[in-house]
């Protein structure tokens, strides 16, 4: 290990070879040569005869060039200023589309537009060639590319670490209304945003065991002799901030053979165990586990996790640093944020450089590495906070599980002095768990390490104090903070919704845009009857354009002049879903069975946009049924013009970009208690609609924002829920008690969606009737009647687009430029370059 030799052998004397790299013209001329340059250099293909996919890969790397001085520029600067650099640990970044984006950064989109029409092409067919890299599963993996955005706008210095997988996030389709998952090949028409750098690849070791000798100044040392390896192979991508010339870089680790475990094999003349063993290292970075919120207590993932840690902290040390640095001061120069629990096993990994690599001692070591990390915590779930078996641990990474335990030795010593005596609270606190089996509690690991640990709303930093972590928090009241997620307004606002975006622009001026406090400066405009025309206007259209990619993307029909009423996030029990589900079911029997009659329904289309994860049985019925109902529905003439459910499948970041913008209701309708924060309330806030939901996650800090008129508050709150899972929750009782519940769940079990079988959705049904863990039918009846609240706002058009124009207005707040800002100053203590 160690720094590699960069740069020339011998003093350059050409005068360009010191210069700064150039720019393209930043005109449309400019912008022509360059792209019909990449199109014959890069594609190799001639205007004439070059396909859409040519056009834009030869677009993309246009824009690319654009970016490229400032991207050797920023790392110039940050190198030369040796700033604190964020290290931003997360085994998932969201991204989207990148051409937009980059776009935006340039300040290119109208040269692009125009220029791409000199050669007869049309821009936003190009921009729809994109594949979106989709190396996230939902908000965890979103908040990560929301949060490197900011920061490259805010200048601050940001690595963005984490894994290349070559197939992210499932592809979803529907067959028969069931789901079925498909490989995303995002790399298989090329990809034009990263520079891989295999000459710079770092050697990860596995397995094997730990031995004790004594070095040369007589100190007793161990030394890990592991079994076996594999390469990470760096790959760049660039991070550009809004118009700021900074550029930062996210650096995605793929995982390949080493060539002497490869050779070794092949000369023994064993070709398909060469092969096999290619297909073994490079399986680490294969594929995204398709899991949100729930644990995945696989040895690959383990793998992934510590390969690209491992990669990341070797990258740093030898890379970015100074030959020579003094090691000691590490915390002066990197401070790495641990997204959940996935990169904690950086904590052990960096006392094992420190130590068995450079020579610290374990005090010096621990020293420094309790300096270097903050840990993130994104949920609540039980379930979902990762305990990793010690046989598992022991096996992969002998060396690291010893540090652990001289750790948790270390901590619990400490434990006890401050509460002597106390066996049960050392028990409790343990690291290491020994119940359903002895493990490693990862979130224990992180708050022992980290510098600060934070929620990521107001209401789940509490909880985690309270709840989660009482113990830490009662022994390091000042290690907990709270972060209040946030999204970035330059993809969620001004490229998701242009014409918001220029209203905005119209009425308040430019600038609002890294400075979001700014749209309080709409309150006045919710009274104005000629903003408010034009608001509405916004929305019509951003409906249309909904409309027209609906047809085109799902041949679906949306309705003119619904109420748009929008559920879009991982399907998972704790949100949901189901309860949607039935306020739909409980409409339509209302108008079958005649209780109601069709004229009274508010006209509504209901999108829902969910993934489930391939193995979470409930989940998956759960969207059959949704599919199910909504062929039903759709195709009764009862409702019809009435109600409609659509379904598009694969909902990704490229739907929401089109879907939030157009919706006028926001569903966030967890159990409260149950969703850490959530991102897409905010993003659903910022462009116009309204939300209906509980007293959770960020929709508290939301309601309390845009205020209780401009918000439909439904359900328990979660003392509420606390109380009754005390009390002892029996579903049951709601559907005795509740004849609209019960007819309700009695169509679903006729059979009436199923062709007539009724035990089609037992799974289903019988989960919320004996079970309901997560307490759909205790808010089902608050859910109708605020559902029926709704409906009367939304009769009075100008009253809703008023509430409409003040969430925009009041949730500036939710600019993920703000979280960056609280981080800096509650957790990381540094500032943006100057
Ligand atoms: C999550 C939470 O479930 C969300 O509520 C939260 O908004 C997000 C980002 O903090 O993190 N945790 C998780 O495992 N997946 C998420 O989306």
């Amino acid at each position: 290990s160690g720094h590699r030799t960069l740069g020339p052998t011998s003093t350059p004397t050409h005068p360009l070879a010191t210069a700064p790299v150039g720019m393209p013209a930043h005109s449309v001329d400019g912008f022509v040569r360059e792209f019909l340059h990449e199109l014959n250099t890069n594609q190799g293909v001639a205007l004439s005869r070059s396909s859409a996919n040519d056009q834009y890969l030869a677009l993309a790397s246009t824009v690319r060039n654009y970016l490229m001085a400032r991207w050797l520029e920023t790392s110039r600067r940050t190198r030369e200023a040796k700033a604190k650099t964020i290290g931003y640990l997360s085994a998932e970044y969201l991204l989207g589309r990148q051409l937009g984006n980059a776009l935006l950064a340039t300040d290119l989109n109208e040269i692009a537009e125009k220029g791409l029409a000199l050669c007869g092409l049309d821009l936003v067919t190009l921009r729809n060639q994109e594949v979106e890299p989709g190396l996230g599963n939902g908000g965890l993996g979103r908040l990560a590319a929301c949060f490197i955005d900011s920061l490259a706008t805010m200048d601050v210095p940001c690595i963005g670490y984490g894994i290349r997988y070559e197939y992210g996030i499932f592809r979803q389709t529907f067959v028969d209304g069931r789901q079925v998952e498909e490989t995303d090949t995002w790399l298989a028409l090329g990809s034009p945003w990263e520079f891989p750098h295999p000459e710079a690849s770092v050697q990860v070791d596995f397995g094997g065991h730990t031995e004790r000798y004594v070095d040369a100044d007589g100190e007793e040392r161990t030394r890990w002799v592991p079994s076996w390896n594999v390469l990470g192979v760096p790959y760049n991508y660039m991070v550009p901030g809004y118009l700021n010339g900074r550029v930062n870089t996210l650096r995605l680790w793929s995982a390949q053979a080493t060539k002497a475990f490869d050779l070794q094999i092949f000369n023994a003349g064993d070709y398909a165990q060469a092969v096999r063993a290619q297909t073994f290292a490079e399986n680490i970075s294969k594929v995204l586990y398709p899991e949100d919120s729930t644990p995945q207590g696989k040895e690959l993932r383990l793998q992934q996790q510590y390969f690209f840690v491992a990669c990341s902290l070797r990258d740093f040390i030898d890379n970015e640093l100074e030959e020579g640095f003094d090691l000691h001061n590490l915390a002066d120069r990197i401070t790495y944020q641990l997204n959940d629990t996935h990169p904690v096993i950086a904590v052990p990994e960096l006392m094992r450089l420190l130590i068995d690599v450079r020579g610290f001692s374990w005090d010096e070591a621990w020293e420094v590495t309790s300096k270097c990390f903050n840990y993130t915590c994104h949920t609540l779930l039980p379930e979902a906070l990762e305990v990793w078996s010690t046989e598992l641990l022991g096996r992969l990474l002998p060396r690291h599980l010893e540090i652990v335990y001289r750790i948790n030795d270390q901590f619990l010593a400490e434990v006890d002095k401050t509460f002597p005596g106390d066996g049960l609270r050392t028990r409790r606190m343990s690291i290491i768990s020994e119940y359903p089996e002895r493990g490693v509690r990862m979130a224990y690991l992180a708050t022992v390490a980290a510098g600060k640990v934070n929620g990521v709303a107001a209401l789940h930093s509490q909880l985690l104090r309270d709840k989660v972590l009482p113990d830490f928090s009662e022994l390091w009241p000042d290690k907990f903070t709270n972060v209040t997620n946030g999204v970035t307004p330059r993809r969620f606002v001004k490229l998701a919704n242009p014409k918001l975006s220029d209203l905005i622009t119209d009425a308040i001026g430019p600038g609002w845009l890294t400075n979001l406090e700014r749209l309080k400066e709409l309150e006045p405009y919710a009274d104005d009857p000629e903003f408010k025309a034009s608001f509405a206007a916004v929305k019509a259209s951003n409906k249309q354009r909904l409309t027209a990619l609906l047809k085109t993307r799902d041949d679906i029909d949306l309705p003119d002049g619904h109420l748009l009423d929008v559920m879009v996030k991982r399907l998972h029990e704790y949100k949901r879903q189901s309860l949607k589900l039935l306020h739909i079911v409980s409409l339509y029997e209302q108008v079958l069975s005649g209780k109601l009659p069709a004229s009274a329904l508010t006209p509504r289309t209901v999108v829902f946009g969910a993934k489930a994860a391939p193995g979470y049985r409930m989940a998956k019925d759960t969207i059959h049924l949704i599919n199910k109902v909504a062929m039903k529905v759709n195709s009764a003439p009862e409702v019809e013009g009435r109600l409609k459910v659509a379904f598009p499948a694969n909902y990704n970041v490229t739907l929401a970009e089109k879907l939030i913008p157009a919706a006028d209701l926001s569903e966030q309708i967890s159990l409260a208690g149950m969703e850490a924060s959530g991102t897409g309330n905010m993003k659903f806030a910022l462009n116009g609609a309204l939300t209906i939901g509980t007293d959770d996650g960020a929709n508290v800090e939301i309601r309390q924002l845009v205020g209780d008129k401009h918000f439909f508050l439904f359900g328990m709150d979660e003392p509420a829920v606390t109380e009754l899972g005390a009390k002892g929750y029996h579903p049951g009782a709601y559907y005795e008690s509740n004849p609209q519940l019960r007819a309700t769940l009695d169509l679903i079990l006729s059979g009436h969606f199923s062709d007539g079988d009724p035990h089609a959705f037992d799974s289903v049904v019988f989960n919320l009737l004996h079970q309901d863990r997560f307490m759909a039918l205790a808010d089902f009846q608050s859910y109708v009647d605020t559902q029926a609240l709704v409906e009367q706002r939304y009769a009075d058009q100008d009253a809703w687009t008023r509430s409409a124009i003040l969430n925009v207005a009041r949730t500036g707040y939710f600019s993920s430029d703000r979280s960056m800002r609280d981080y800096l100053q509650r957790i990381w203590h540094t500032s943006p370059m100057l």
